[in-house]
């Protein structure tokens, strides 16, 4: 993190302290960056905090009983978010219900808050799916499907927005196709997650000039978690990378990831200004992958000594949780919040076991919404090759 920061004066000067309203004590201590955002904090109360906090330990529990389920050979994969879930339920709360949110990979509070039960995404995991949640739809909760191939979420986020766009002004009458003046409030917006890494995809980069000479209605979320598999940021950026996004024209900043608060916060102004004709922004979370990149990956082969543990040092849900015990919040609800989380992870654990395993010829159901003859075509092929394997079959 720190080759980052030195990079600043190239540019003109020091970069601004990122946007956070909890140090790292979890005590609440503005940064002079987030004044202006405070506003947007003006109308959750405490039973919200305490959602916040259930949405985390909850993710946590899952993720945690996930990663035992794969290294039992029950889940093909597993892709940890461990140390991610402050900006992940701040952002995910920060969403209206017609918004629309397509995620990379690891984006597991995110899901749950759009509805997407655990089970579903485990299900993902074990090869129970084709993708999606849910068969009749997809995009479950307004939450897309997971994607692993690095930046095409935002090429599908942006058109998503420039859908939104077109819509609203067909609303008001315009049926041309044209993008036209920006300006236009849509009433609803698209936001997108990906990493430093995919940053660097043309992909990325051509979604965001899109959505600038758009104004598509639109918020970009980068999660910095400091790596890219065995990469560090410092390789892929010479510059913070909000700074990027700041040269495409968009509203750029950059916050303590492990802060809900921060991330709520920036979040709904974004995404309000986004849905009444402002254009798209950009958000640069800094956080830290704390576990392996997958349970493919073996960390400790490139990390440098003491950088997990510092990283530990700002675990998200400590943080936040030391905050709400200064707002006089005991243990009883804290004790509560875990044992609840991992009953719900047993509950997956439970489940996932009991799934069973689709039928090969599902993989043709959904390529195209109608009959297709070239899909009906290869599903044949495939029912006689199937059989073919059969007891007394002939051939
Ligand atoms: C187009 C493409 N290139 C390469 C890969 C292999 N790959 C998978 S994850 C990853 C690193 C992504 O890092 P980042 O964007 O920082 O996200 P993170 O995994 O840290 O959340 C790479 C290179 C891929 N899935 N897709
Ligand atoms: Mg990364």
């Amino acid at each position: 993190m720190s080759e980052q920061t030195t990079y600043g004066p190239l540019h003109g000067g020091a970069d601004p302290e990122p946007i956070r309203f909890l140090d790292e004590a979890g005590a609440y201590a503005p940064s002079a960056t987030a004044a202006e955002f405070a506003d947007e904090l003006s109308a959750v109360g405490i039973d919200d905090f305490k959602q916040w906090y259930r949405d985390m330990v909850s993710t946590r529990a899952f993720d945690t009983e996930c990663a035992h389920l794969q290294r039992q050979g029950q889940l093909a994969l597993w892709v940890p978010s461990v140390g991610q879930e402050g900006c992940q339920v701040g952002l995910g709360r920060a969403a209206e219900a017609q918004d629309h949110i397509f995620p990379a990979y690891r984006e597991h509070a995110v899901a749950l808050i759009r509805g997407v039960g655990f089970l579903q995404i485990a299900a993902q995991f074990r090869g129970l799916t084709h993708g999606g949640w849910d068969v009749t739809d997809p995009a479950h909760g307004n939450f897309h499907l997971y994607t692993l191939v690095l930046g095409a979420q935002t090429q599908h986020a942006t058109g998503n927005a420039l859908g939104q766009l077109l819509d609203a002004k067909r609303r008001a009458g315009d049926t041309s196709m044209d993008a036209g003046e920006p300006g236009t409030a849509t009433g609803e917006a698209t936001m997108v997650f990906y990493g430093d890494g995919t940053s660097s995809q043309g992909d990325a980069n051509e979604a965001m000039i899109f959505a600038a000479s758009y104004q598509t209605p639109e918020v970009f979320v980068v999660q910095n978690n400091g790596w890219a598999i065995s990469v560090p940021v410092a390789r892929q950026s010479r510059t913070p990378l909000y700074r990027r996004a700041l040269g495409f024209g968009l509203r750029s900043v950059q916050i303590d990831g492990n802060d809900p608060l921060a991330a709520y916060a920036v979040g709904r102004r974004f995404l309000r200004e986004a849905r009444t004709g402002g254009g798209p922004g950009y958000i640069e979370a800094l956080t830290y992958r704390v576990g392996a990149h997958t349970t493919a990956d073996d960390p400790t082969r490139y990390r440098p000594a003491g950088e997990l543990e510092a990283w530990q040092q700002r675990d998200p849900i400590a943080r936040f949780e030391a905050h709400l015990r200064t707002l006089g919040i005991d243990d009883a609800f804290f004790e509560e919040a875990r044992e609840e989380a991992e009953r719900e992870a047993k509950r997956v654990r439970d489940g996932i076991l009991s799934l069973p395993a689709p039928q090969p010829g599902s993989m043709f159901d959904h390529v195209y919404s109608e009959p297709h003859p070239r899909i009906d075509e290869q599903r044949e092929w495939f029912e006689r090759y199937e059989s073919s394997f059969s007891e007394g079959s002939a051939e």
